[in-house]
């Protein structure tokens, strides 16, 4: 019907063209123009003509296509936990099942656990023999150099551990010295530094210094500037220290899709002891995501069927993350490190921040925003100075609200990325 008006309204046109216009250059310019509408038409006519197809499909809940929000779904009593078309769509609440659905979700494929994607494994992390740490350790924790003829010399070594993210939730990780996120690097500018990455993992890694200017044999990426560490082997990155102060981050170059959201990430912070501060404190905000379910811990990636159902601030969910304290009128350094695969719009409460660096360059006074949200994408940095200004507890969470619940719930106000700042008058 459509496409037999559009052909009769061209004929017209064509006609009107060919025989009212005498002048021969005209007549091609006008043939032209109607070749170019006749295009036009035929595109828009094609599409009224598919339209009615994608309209006819179903849009319940029950069958709606990339509906599949992982363990967030909650099959019904009656549901067959093997079909896609059971899971009922999301249901969020404290009766969220991590459990639920994992052999029902359409897209994924790693329940013998070697599954490959692309050559890169989606296999659960084997935790037998793992061992656990203490449910309330911290990760990020100071990592003290030893002075070695004037080279500072640290020591990370990989391995896989049980990671409490919440006092109930457990989760297979891939630590740096046991701890997730891996401990805190701080050097000064000008420091000759030399690292010994033993791995105790049982597949290959490196380390590279996210944002640093160094020679390009220490960059850490596998297989282009080194060799992978083997299993049980050690390497040493040895550099100076870049005229650079600033927040940077290391995480591995092996299979990063997989290691780096498992745990293999940590903060890299760079000081100019001449620096007068800009703030009377700090704290390091590293993002995370994982996938749990079934009671197994996958690498959260983003595609389908391996979508996180938790979230971490330097390794822990909401309430288990830390609650900041301030005084009114104090100002306060949030170094924000997308440490994971997903971008997160984080957000403060109680009034705005001003971005004083990105990536470890510090803004200039004159260029800097005040914002009170600002994006962190993986691999980016935000420094912020927010000021304290009225006492309460003030939130500080990323605004992707699905971001801020565990498994789907929301727990004591917030979830995931979630923690306070508790302000004192
Ligand atoms: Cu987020």
């Amino acid at each position: 019907m459509i496409r037999r008006s559009c052909e009769s309204i061209v004929c017209s046109m064509m006609l009107y063209a060919i025989t009212h216009v005498e002048d021969k250059r005209m007549r091609f310019q006008r043939l032209y123009k109607v070749f170019v509408l006749v295009l036009v038409l035929a595109a828009l006519s094609a599409c009224a003509a598919s339209q009615p197809a994608a309209q006819s499909q179903p849009t319940t809940d029950a069958s709606m296509p990339g509906m599949d929000h992982g363990a967030m779904s909650q099959p019904s009593p009656q549901a067959q936990p093997t079909s896609p078309a059971s899971t009922p769509g999301m249901q969020h609440g404290p009766t969220a099942q991590p459990e639920a659905t994992v052999a029902a979700m359409p897209g994924m494929d790693h329940d013998g656990g070697s599954q490959t994607e692309g050559g890169h494994t989606m296999a659960p992390v084997d935790v037998s023999g793992a061992p656990a740490a203490a449910p309330d350790a911290r990760g990020n924790q100071p990592l003290e150099p030893k002075l070695v003829d004037g080279v500072k010399e640290f020591e990370l070594a990989t391995s896989v551990i049980k990671w409490n993210i919440l006092p109930d939730v457990q989760v297979g990780a891939y630590a740096y010295n046991g701890q997730v996120p891996g401990p805190l690097i701080r050097v000064n500018v000008g420091d000759q530094v030399r690292v010994r990455v033993k791995n105790n993992l049982p597949e290959p890694t490196s380390v590279h210094w996210h944002g640093l200017s160094i020679p390009n044999a220490q960059d850490g990426a596998a297989d282009v500037t080194q060799p992978p560490i083997k299993p049980g082997e050690t390497f040493t990155y040895e550099y100076t220290v870049p005229n650079t102060p600033g927040t940077f981050f290391y995480h591995t170059h092996v299979q990063g899709d997989r290691q780096q959201p498992l745990g293999l990430y940590g903060a890299l912070i760079i000081d100019d002891p001449n620096a007068q501060p800009d703030a009377s404190q700090e704290y390091i905000v590293e993002l995370g995501e994982w996938r749990v379910a079934d009671g197994q811990t996958f690498p959260a990636m983003e595609f389908d069927g391996m979508l996180p159902n938790f979230f971490t601030i330097n390794g822990k969910s909401y309430p288990a993350t830390e609650t900041v304290k301030a005084k009114v009128g104090e100002r306060i350094r949030f170094r924000f490190i997308g440490s994971g695969q997903f971008i997160h719009p984080m957000h403060i409460h109680g009034g705005p921040f001003e971005i004083v660096a990105t990536d470890g360059n510090p803004v200039p006074e004159g260029a800097r925003l005040t914002k009170d949200t600002v994006l962190v994408g993986p691999g980016e940095r935000y420094d912020v100075v927010w000021t304290a200004r009225e006492p309460g507890k003030w939130l500080l969470h990323c605004h992707i609200n699905h971001h801020i619940t565990n498994n789907g719930a929301e727990v004591a106000g917030g979830g995931g990325l979630t923690m306070v700042i508790e302000v004192a008058p």
